[in-house]
């Protein structure tokens, strides 16, 4: 299977349309008065995230260290926090104590001992597809490398793996029912298999849940054990479906819109290409398509493509 360099548009663009369209919906009431303060641009373009935030830094990371450095992509997540951005309490508490020079290791356990479990290293594990399209276990290291800098504990770490694995499938157009055997076959931790099982019978089923439904058997949360199963079904459900489509679901299942939204964005825009994303213009949306554009000349490059 060769890979489109649309393809690569379509997933990081689709992450960043979701999380920028996906976030003045996000969590209850006053979270979303605040990013209807801080939700645009100052030329009044919906502004994204901490979800493609750091996925555009673990991107330029890979790009300048052609691999994974993990302590230059601490620096590079440090750099870039804003509070602004709307990180997760404990993440933007690491980022602060890494930017006044603590190393990330002692300052990520200082916070959690085991690491955090939020959802914020699978929020980005796209781009690691990205990087290596076409081979699984150097994929799965990856993922697992880049997480622990930030969320070391082994739900946060299985998050991310099972985002990279879906969207690597994405990339490769392997069908809704191969994509998940695909995630259940890198998965260890019984709370994400739990889950993974559930949409596995739902996309053999093929009939599309309730909103309600998934909210329920799979969860909105920041945590990752109850967002990133959540935004695989959505993704692999709404294959068919337009991508404005998939976005509405998300909102109907609530709950961490932008996140949600920015991984299933990114599943979906692999499938699809970055001709069937909306042309609604965001945040520094050229930008985006030309470090898409960037990571598949280096995969092409490196004969992975
Ligand atoms: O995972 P993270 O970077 O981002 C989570 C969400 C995303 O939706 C972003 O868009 C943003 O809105 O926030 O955030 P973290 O701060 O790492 O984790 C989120 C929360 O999970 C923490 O603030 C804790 O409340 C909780 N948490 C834990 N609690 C106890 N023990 C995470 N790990 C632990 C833990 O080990
Ligand atoms: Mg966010
Ligand atoms: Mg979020």
């Amino acid at each position: 299977m060769i890979t489109e360099p649309s393809a690569y548009g379509g997933c990081l663009l689709g992450l960043a349309l979701g999380d920028a369209l996906g976030a003045p919906y996000e969590g209850g009431v006053p979270e979303r008065a605040l990013w209807r303060l801080l939700g645009s641009t100052s030329q009044g373009l919906p502004r994204w995230t901490d979800d493609t935030s750091m996925s555009l830094d673990l991107a330029e990371s890979l790009l300048a260290c052609r691999a994974l450095d993990p302590d230059d992509l601490a620096g590079r997540f440090a750099a870039s926090y804003r509070w602004s951005r709307g990180y997760g309490p404990s993440t933007a508490r690491l980022l602060k104590r890494i930017r006044q020079g603590e190393d990330w290791r002692l300052a990520a356990k200082a916070i959690h001992p085991q690491g955090s479990w939020g959802n914020g290293a699978a929020m980005r594990a796209p781009v690691v597809a990205l990087h290596c399209p076409s081979d699984p276990d150097t994929l799965v290291l990856i993922s697992r490398e880049q997480a622990r800098v930030t969320h070391a504990h082994p739900l946060g770490v299985e998050g991310a793996v099972m985002i990279a694995v879906a969207t690597q499938c994405a990339l490769q157009h392997l069908p809704p029912a191969e994509v998940i055997r695909t995630v259940q076959k890198n998965l260890h931790e019984p709370q994400m298999l739990t889950r993974v099982e559930t949409v596995a019978r739902w996309v053999e089923r093929g009939v599309l849940q309730e909103a309600v439904t998934v909210r329920r058997e799979l969860g909105n949360g920041i945590a990752a054990q109850d967002s990133c199963a959540t935004a695989v079904y959505i993704a692999l459900s709404h294959f068919d479906h337009c991508f404005e489509d998939m976005l509405a679901f998300v909102r109907a299942v609530r709950g961490d819109v932008d996140t949600i939204s920015a991984m299933a964005g990114a599943i979906w825009g692999a499938r699809h290409g970055v001709k069937a994303l909306p042309v609604t213009p965001i945040e520094a949306r050229d930008d985006i398509l030309s470090i898409a554009q960037r990571l598949y000349e280096r995969a092409q490059h490196r004969g992975k493509v």
